[in-house]
């Protein structure tokens, strides 16, 4: 099926990007292709993680994209990176969610709030999947509201203690470096860089998750770690440090869910029009057609939405809760479509020998990290009426 896929434009979306964009889709495309459709399904089905996808990733230069070229990245725009994350979920959102932490929640946090020495150690070997990175913010019992979390680090002179824990982190356990938030004795939130193998410091994954089955997800957890203070990122204290780190990621995460939501549109109107039952072809059928339509119609607004959301990040425009609304918005139609293109493929739909079944389940995890569908609503709600519904 992955190589009759024929993603729909129906506004001509196409038009509005560069050569260069085009190009770069294309060979985020073929190495889909090549590389990611033929083993996912059977990745997915024994929940292991294709770790050498990690490398191919850095090899194709898809990581920390948006930063310097002087940090051994690519230098691209704000726009490139959307389309890469476009096309990595079309494939499947346990690969786009791998290059979303490594470029968003960890090479962007280093950019952006570390120390030049830091910058020169790390984003060179994260850029090339040397080493993967992972990023702990959401606690056991803070997801929501990761600004009261219990993390803590005390200064200890020569270095900081770390203690707590961290869960549903993505990349924990293969990760080489974590990027932990945690409260000082001031109460003031930090960023620190946690090396693997540090004493105290372990990683347990979380086993038996129905999604995100090709994605490692799991625990961090910090038993009197001495971080050297060398290790903390200077340049940032308080919750909008990974907050600003989340807005890249959910900014990403919205062009993801576009490329679930079209190759999900794609699979079930090529087979509406091949599955017949009463002597006609299913697509035949108008309430089939409805379905088909309006999932063309909620692609189109999200791929338009989207273009301008990258225009405005490109053009340093772009604001936090315009990038929730889009996030909200792409995820939930992503998922709306995964369910009902899974209806017109019938009991076919519930196979792992279509790719629908496994981007619906994929699906209910983008919903829920990176803020939920109803924080998403609660942060526009708080934009537009400048009333705190969490206060
Ligand atoms: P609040 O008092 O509103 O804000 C605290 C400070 O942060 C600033 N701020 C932001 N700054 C930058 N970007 C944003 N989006 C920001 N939102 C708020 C704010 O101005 C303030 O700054 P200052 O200088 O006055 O201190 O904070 P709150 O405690 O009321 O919480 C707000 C809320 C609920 C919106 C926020 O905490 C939130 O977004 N919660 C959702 C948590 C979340 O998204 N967690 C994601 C964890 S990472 C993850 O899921 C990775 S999945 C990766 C994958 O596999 O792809
Ligand atoms: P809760 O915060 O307990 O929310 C439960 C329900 O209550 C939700 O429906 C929520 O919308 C609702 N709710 C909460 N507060 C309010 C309110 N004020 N008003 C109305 N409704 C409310 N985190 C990381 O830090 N790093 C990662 O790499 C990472 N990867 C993840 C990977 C996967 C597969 C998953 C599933 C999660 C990951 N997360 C990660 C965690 C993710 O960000 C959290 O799950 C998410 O922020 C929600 O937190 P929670 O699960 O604790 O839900």
């Amino acid at each position: 099926m992955a190589t009759q896929y024929n993603p729909p434009d129906y506004y001509l979306t196409d038009e509005l990007f560069s050569d260069e964009h085009k190009i770069i889709r294309s060979s985020v495309r073929d190495w889909v292709n090549k590389s990611v459709l033929p083993i996912i399904e059977d990745a997915c089905q024994k929940h292991e993680c294709p770790l050498h996808l990690i490398k191919e990733m850095g090899e194709l230069g898809l990581f920390g994209t948006f930063i310097p070229e002087k940090y051994g990245c690519p230098g691209l725009d704000h726009t490139s990176y959307g389309i890469i994350m476009t096309e990595l979920e079309r494939g499947d959102s346990s690969i786009r969610s791998t290059a979303s932490v490594q470029s968003s929640l960890v090479m962007y946090p280093i950019f952006k709030f570390g120390s030049e020495e830091q910058k020169q150690k790390y984003l060179p070997k994260l850029a090339t999947g040397e080493m993967v990175g992972c990023f702990g913010l959401t606690e056991p019992n803070h997801g929501s509201d990761p600004g009261n979390m219990d993390t803590k680090i005390e200064d200890k002179g020569d270095h900081y203690l770390l203690n707590g824990a961290k869960m549903w982190i993505t990349n924990s356990s293969i990760a080489d470096i974590a990027v932990v938030w945690a409260k000082d004795e001031n109460g003031i939130i930090r960023g620190l860089i946690v090396e693997k193998g540090i004493t105290g410091f372990s990683a347990p994954i979380t086993k038996g998750k129905w999604s995100l089955r090709a994605s490692v997800t799991g625990e961090l957890v910090f038993d009197n770690v001495k971080i050297p203070k060398e290790n903390i990122l200077p340049n940032i204290k308080g919750l909008k440090g990974p907050l600003m780190c989340l807005n890249s990621a959910r900014y990403g995460i919205a062009w993801g869910a576009i490329g679930a939501a079209m190759d999900c549109y794609d699979t079930a109107l090529r087979y509406s029009k091949e599955r017949k039952q009463f002597n006609k072809p299913i697509a035949s059928f108008q309430l089939t057609q409805k379905k088909l339509a309006e999932m063309l119609t909620e692609i189109t607004k999200a791929q338009l939405l989207t273009w301008r959301m990258g225009k405005l990040k490109d053009e340093n425009k772009v604001f936090s809760a315009q990038i929730s609304m889009a996030k909200r918005n792409n995820v939930n139609m992503a998922l709306n479509i995964a369910r009902e293109s899974r209806q017109i493929l019938g009991a076919m739909g519930i196979t792992g020998d279509f790719p629908i079944m496994r981007h619906l389940m994929n699906l209910e995890s983008v919903i829920t990290y990176e803020g939920t569908h109803d924080i998403h609503l609660l942060i526009t709600g708080f934009d537009i009426t400048g009333e705190s519904a969490f206060a």
